[in-house]
């Protein structure tokens, strides 16, 4: 399967102007950015869940751009689809900053988890300090709920409608919306956000409900009589900004109580944070919190998905709100993946890229014999493909009746310029407009009926068209 994404046509000429502009920095700079092994994306779509980041309106270009889009197939804006970014002015919306990260999104094939609608921080000044009656506080939240839906409209697929509003004790948070409107405004919000986007699925999301305990009993027994009311609710989002060592050990199980209520459930803001400086003790524990989570949402079916927030120490919030703590993300300052992305992966079903350190000492029982040709060899082509680069996933099955011990798998690509810049499970390179991929010591045999499977990471730019006339060990094979 080859799939050839565009650019949104409404991303317009000055947005390619960007995309192309950035080009030039990110060639530069993609060769270490990419992380090795499959991308989580791929990944997490082979388990049926998303894998999405945080990202912001100046991280769409260069090397936080490339590997968002390369790692992650669902983007949540951090911070401009807030009141304050849209509606700094009663009634003038500014949607610039926002549909820029849409436009991001869908022209990476990304999905889009809006965040968020009601909310007792980043208000614009006109509405905290406007002294409205209910009423007028009233109709003013429903506006602006169902004027930010209706802009989204089918292109948000996830809404945190209500974020943050319980206390940690359980009760109501005291804030605009609460001490006004009394708790109807929750429902009132979902019915809005419901009326303006049928298909989206409408959630509240909070942060210290991830294990059993007053602040999430209150949100189960909300969630519980908004149902039980007819309202329209789809999920909960647990935020899980978590401190080192300390993911509740009831986290799967608290998922699954709120899934038996009949909502999804999401994690929505993953990141776990440490004391500064790190160390390699501390990256392993934290690598260990990362699988906890990620094993925790893949135990419960209506898990949907996880977001980290922010895939970057470079631009995490962590260290300007808690001083003296960071490295919280699965990529460091640098831009390289820590262990806890290399958790992610093996969490979601990837192998280590890493050869084995002992090579595999029993031969294969078929001697090796004449390559299959023809219809024996069958080649699986995945592809996921941005604006400088793309991924690449290979399969190759040996459909012939004996096994193959040490393979050469050829293609090419007509036109364009690519440059291999990493490749695991095999060699890769390329020379003109041909390819060639070779086996390491450690996946030399291919048995009769079997596959294998190897990638690589390439910066391309020109034309990136389908890659034809794959060969195995001069034999030709079939494509899908
Ligand atoms: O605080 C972490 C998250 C907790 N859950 C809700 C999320 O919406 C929240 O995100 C953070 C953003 O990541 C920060 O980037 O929300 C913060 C505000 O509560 C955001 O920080 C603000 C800074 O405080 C402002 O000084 C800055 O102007 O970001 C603003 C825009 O960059």
């Amino acid at each position: 399967m080859f799939s050839k994404r565009t650019l949104r046509s409404a991303l317009g000429g000055s947005g390619v102007a960007l995309l192309a502009a950035a080009a030039a920095v990110v060639s530069l700079t993609i060769p270490s950015a990419q992380a090795a092994g499959t991308p989580l994306r791929d990944l997490a779509a082979a388990k049926g869940v998303y894998m999405g980041t945080a990202l912001m309106q100046n991280e769409l270009t260069g090397t936080s751009g490339s590997i968002a889009a390369a790692q992650f197939d669902s983007v949540t804006p951090g911070n401009e689809m807030k009141w304050e970014s849209v509606e700094p002015t009663r009634g003038t919306y500014n949607w610039g900053p926002a549909d820029q990260i849409v436009a991001f999104a869908q022209a990476h094939d990304m999905q889009v988890r809006g965040h968020n609608l009601v909310w007792h921080s980043q208000l614009p000044n006109w509405l905290t300090s406007g002294s409205f009656s209910n009423g007028d506080l009233h109709a003013i939240m429903i506006k602006h709920v169902t004027d930010e839906v209706t802009h989204f409209k089918g292109e948000v697929v996830h809404w945190d409608v209500v974020n943050e509003p319980f206390n940690e004790d359980g009760t109501f948070r005291s804030d605009l919306w609460y001490n006004q409107l009394g708790s109807s405004y929750i429902a009132d919000a979902l019915t809005a956000a419901h009326a303006a986007d049928p298909g989206a699925k409408l959630y509240i999301n909070d942060y210290n409900i991830e294990g059993q305990n007053a602040k999430s009993n209150a949100m189960y027994n909300l969630v519980k009589s908004l149902k039980a009311q007819g309202v329209p609710i789809d999920g909960v989002g647990f935020q899980a900004h978590f401190i080192l060592g300390q993911v509740p050990s009831d986290f799967k199980a608290n998922l699954q109580r709120f899934a038996d209520l009949g909502v999804d459930v999401a994690v929505t803001e993953l990141d776990v944070r440490m004391q500064l400086p790190s160390d390699a003790t501390k990256l392993q524990q934290q690598a260990a919190d990362y699988t906890t989570v990620m094993n925790d949402c893949l135990g419960v079916s209506r898990c949907k998905g996880v977001t980290v927030w922010g895939f970057t120490d470079a631009t995490s919030w962590v260290p300007s709100t808690f001083p003296g703590q960071g490295a919280a993300t699965p990529y460091d300052e640098n831009y390289q993946p820590k262990p806890a992305y290399t958790a992610i992966q093996t969490a979601l079903g990837g192998t280590t890229t890493t050869p084995p350190t002992t090579p595999p000492t029993t031969p294969p029982t078929t001697p090796p014999t004449t390559p299959p040709g023809g219809s024996g060899c069958a080649v699986t082509y995945g592809v996921n493909q941005w604006n400088t680069g793309f991924t690449a996933n290979i399969t190759v099955r040996n459909g012939g009746s004996a096994a193959v011990d040490g393979w050469t798998l050829k293609w090419t690509q007509s036109s364009g310029t690519q440059t291999v810049t990493q490749a695991w499970n095999a060699t890769v390179t390329r020379s003109g407009t041909g390819y060639t991929a070779t086996n390491l010591s450690y996946n030399a045999a291919i048995p009769a009926g079997g596959s294998t499977s190897f990638g690589f990471n390439a910066d391309w730019s020109g034309a990136n068209p389908a890659p034809a006339g794959f060969t195995l060990n001069g034999a030709a094979c079939s494509v899908s």
